[in-house]
């Protein structure tokens, strides 16, 4: 049996890589052959690859400062801008495995259209995020709960949640375009992936989370900010025009303290609930036993810990 374990502890959760070998593992429903215990890896490393190129180039353009617990990769002294083309690096290597391992695949036409389709679909996403911060910074009122998840949409959710499972069906023979609902569950799913890494950035403690965030200082149209703008009142409304975006700890204090105020922690938790209980519905109606069991164990991984 070639069943893939977690024996290693890595700098970062890999849940993506680990998405695609779970979900083919639920699909196949029996023993992986060595060769399929092989392809599927690489398949899930093309993901993490991925999200290493991502994530090197993200923190530059949002001034972060650690990574999983380390310094960001672009402000060692002997890296700096240098990590532009490390990332361009990272991202050339999925192309180059799904060639080394795929090329002789019907599916591998498919697995080289979905990358491409979920580079542009992220890079667009990050595009939305940084014009919509120049538009806050001049007015906030411009935030809302729609922008937001427009950026979530687009910037977190096809590469986190939709990708990997999108590898898993494509290698296990069957055509994404009979998967459309199972597209639609999961670009949800993967709204609130990132909706939680919009919430853990502030109230997420570093030390657990393994970077320090910097939403409020950069003027992020994050879900805390667009869910504080629709609940508070005039006052708190001028409160957070005056303090958002600011690289001063004081104000970002300041912004915080309205956050609490507003109770966000319960807002947050009510918006999780509700999803869990809608997907959950939405999976239960979905045709197929086997792909119904690969996303429940999505959603489950999601919600470990939060229920
Ligand atoms: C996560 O946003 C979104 C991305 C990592 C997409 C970036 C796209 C690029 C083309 C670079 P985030 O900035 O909130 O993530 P984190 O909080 O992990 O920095
Ligand atoms: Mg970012
Ligand atoms: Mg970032
Ligand atoms: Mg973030």
């Amino acid at each position: 049996m070639f069943a893939v374990t977690k024996k290693m502890m890595y700098a970062g959760k890999m849940v993506r890589g680990y998405s695609v070998v779970d979900s083919y593992q639920l699909l196949k429903g029996q023993e992986l052959t060595e060769e399929e215990a092989f392809l599927v890896c690489a398949l899930g490393w093309c993901t993490e690859w991925f999200q290493a190129f991502i994530l090197a180039h993200d923190d530059i353009m949002d001034g972060s400062h650690t990574r999983r617990g380390q310094p960001c990769w672009f402000r060692l002294p002997e890296v700096g801008v240098v990590a532009i083309n490390d990332g361009v690096l990272l991202r050339n290597h999925v192309h180059r495995i799904l060639k080394k391992h795929f090329q002789g695949k019907a599916y591998y036409v498919h697995l080289v259209d979905l990358f491409n389709e979920t580079e542009f679909q992220t890079i667009s996403g990050q595009m939305i995020d940084t014009i919509a911060r120049l538009a806050g910074q001049k007015d906030l009122s411009k935030y809302s709960m729609s922008l937001n998840r427009k950026i979530v949409q687009y910037k977190g959710s096809y590469y986190s949640c939709y990708l990997p499972i999108a590898c898993a069906l494509l290698m296990f023979g069957e055509n994404l375009e009979d998967h459309v609902q199972v597209k639609d569950i999961l670009v949800e799913l993967g709204m609130y992936y990132q909706i939680q890494n919009d919430y853990l950035d502030t109230f997420g403690d570093p030390n657990v989370f393994g970077k320090t965030g910097t939403d409020i200082e950069e003027c992020k149209c994050s879900w805390l900010i667009a869910k504080a703008l629709e609940l508070s009142n005039e006052e708190q409304k001028k409160i957070l025009s005056e303090n958002y975006g600011k690289n001063d700890p004081a104000k970002v204090a300041k912004v915080k303290e309205v956050y609490h105020a507003l109770d966000l922690k319960s807002a947050y938790e009510d918006y999780e609930t509700n999803l869990y209980e809608k997907s959950m519905k939405a999976i239960k109606a979905l045709p197929s036993i086997t792909v119904q069991a690969v996303l429940k164990s999505c959603l489950e991984k999601m919600y470990e810990g939060h229920k």
